[in-house]
């Protein structure tokens, strides 16, 4: 069935119904010395290069990639678009390694073909804060699939990872592979019904006109909470002391330090964007939401050519109520222009996604870590972490 996984130490399907085996490592760390020092071979019309995304020329290469073969919904109507400022971010945080931006491309005409990321994180599974890679931005075009490329990407990422002395990782995916820790759904709040019914994100809901349904979704013109604002650079120590405090309540969750806060947290126009609640009375930092900027290309339309989606990141709520605040964003998504707020029900999600008037979407996500078992998965809500 799966002819590359079932060599990897991820969990196997096989090994469902045994509950003996520990939580933790699958695998034991080799010695440095026993990880392979050269490159994977690639087929003979091809090279590996590691991407320097301070190159704008090279970073052009990428999201012209990605752009054109980057991850698309099951009837392929929208295929991702991520930016090339949203690209630098995602891929030079804190203590990046530029080894770990791996391109391929073709020898001759020095086309970008194929591409897979890593970047350093502090992953916290219970109580075992564990170093780990998140692997993301895995693409081959189009015209290489089903070349049994993707295995050398991965195999070549595990290696460079390695050669740091890190053992495990984490990633998502849309597709099923083995094995899940948790399966999360995607749900969806229209910002901008019209559009989205006219490009096929949505459609009119029975016995509803479109301005019934303009109505439904309309939201005020400003935050309501007193205090609400974007976050500022002198706010980090503050969030921080709200985010790990909170994320400490999840079986899985990333380990923020303020240096991590200040690169994933820190608003930046069209990329991230967080919000907080300053008490009035005492300028204390209470409750944090946050939402990061991932376009979609419309495939296929004559009238628009990008969907404008804001997606859910981190919040924290001490002290105003998680819908309330999660409406405050709602309307500063609105009054940007976004056309779309998109949610998993990680955390503590569900409790306003009904309420705020969020559908389920046809997407599902899947979590999965490499080389760390966890007996019998967690739930969605178990869940303190989201990926780009
Ligand atoms: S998920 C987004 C992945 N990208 C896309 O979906 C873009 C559009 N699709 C493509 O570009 C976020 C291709 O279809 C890809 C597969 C490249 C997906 N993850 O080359 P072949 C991430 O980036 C397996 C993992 O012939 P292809 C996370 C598949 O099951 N494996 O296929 C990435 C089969 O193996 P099997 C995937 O269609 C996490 C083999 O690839 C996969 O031309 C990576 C077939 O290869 C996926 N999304 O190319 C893992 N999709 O055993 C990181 C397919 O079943 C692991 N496959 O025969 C950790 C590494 C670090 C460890 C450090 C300690
Ligand atoms: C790694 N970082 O399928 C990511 N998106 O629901 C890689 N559906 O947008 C893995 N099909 O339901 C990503 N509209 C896996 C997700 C891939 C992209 C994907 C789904 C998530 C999506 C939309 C459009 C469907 C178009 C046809 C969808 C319904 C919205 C509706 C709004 C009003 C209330 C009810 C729901």
């Amino acid at each position: 069935r799966h002819k590359f996984w079932e060599t990897q130490p991820v969990g196997q399907f096989r090994d469902a119904a045994d509950t003996s085996l520990p939580d933790g490592a699958i695998e034991p760390p080799t010695p440095l010395s026993e990880v392979r020092a050269d490159p994977y071979p690639l087929p003979a019309a091809f090279e590996w290069l590691t991407c320097d995304l301070d190159d704008d020329a090279l970073l052009a290469d990428l999201y012209s990639l990605l752009a054109h073969n980057y991850v698309e919904d099951d009837e392929n109507m929208f295929r991702f678009n991520y930016s090339p400022a949203f690209l630098r971010w995602a891929l030079k945080p804190p203590s990046f390694f530029r080894a770990w931006h791996i391109g391929v491309r073709a020898k001759e005409s020095k086309k970008l073909v194929a591409f897979i990321s890593g970047v350093p994180a502090r992953i916290r599974a219970r109580d075992d804060v564990v170093r780990m890679a998140e692997i993301n931005f895995l693409c081959v075009h189009k015209k290489l699939r089903s070349k049994r490329l993707a295995p050398v990407l991965i195999r070549e990422v595990t290696r460079r990872v390695h050669q740091e002395n890190i053992w495990q990782a984490a990633y998502t995916a849309g597709v099923v592979l083995p094995t899940p820790i948790t399966t999360c759904r995607y749900w969806h709040r229209s910002l901008n019904p019209k559009k989205l019914i006219d490009v096929g994100f949505s459609r009119l809901g029975p016995r509803m006109t479109m301005s019934r349904t303009v109505r439904l979704y309309k939201l005020p013109d400003a935050p309501l909470t007193p205090g609400f604002r974007r976050m500022e650079l002198r706010d980090v120590a503050a969030v921080t002391r709200l985010l790990r405090a909170y994320l400490a309540k999840f079986v899985v969750a990333p380990d923020f330090d303020e240096v991590d806060v200040e690169h994933w947290l820190l608003p930046q126009e069209d990329v991230v964007d967080s919000y907080l609640v300053e008490s009035p009375e005492t300028h204390e930092v209470t409750d944090f939401c946050s939402f990061y900027t991932l376009p979609s290309s419309v495939l296929n339309n004559a009238t628009y050519a990008t969907l404008k989606a804001a997606y859910s990141y981190y919040n924290v709520s001490t002290k105003t109520p998680l819908q309330q605040l999660m409406n405050d964003a709602l309307i500063v998504a609105k009054q940007k222009n976004y056309d779309v707020f998109n949610a998993l029900d990680v955390m503590e999600n569900e409790s306003f996604l009904k309420e705020l008037k969020f559908g389920p979407g046809d997407g599902q996500l899947h979590y999965y870590l490499y080389n760390y078992r966890i007996r019998n998965g967690i739930k969605p809500s178990e869940l303190g972490l989201v990926l780009l």
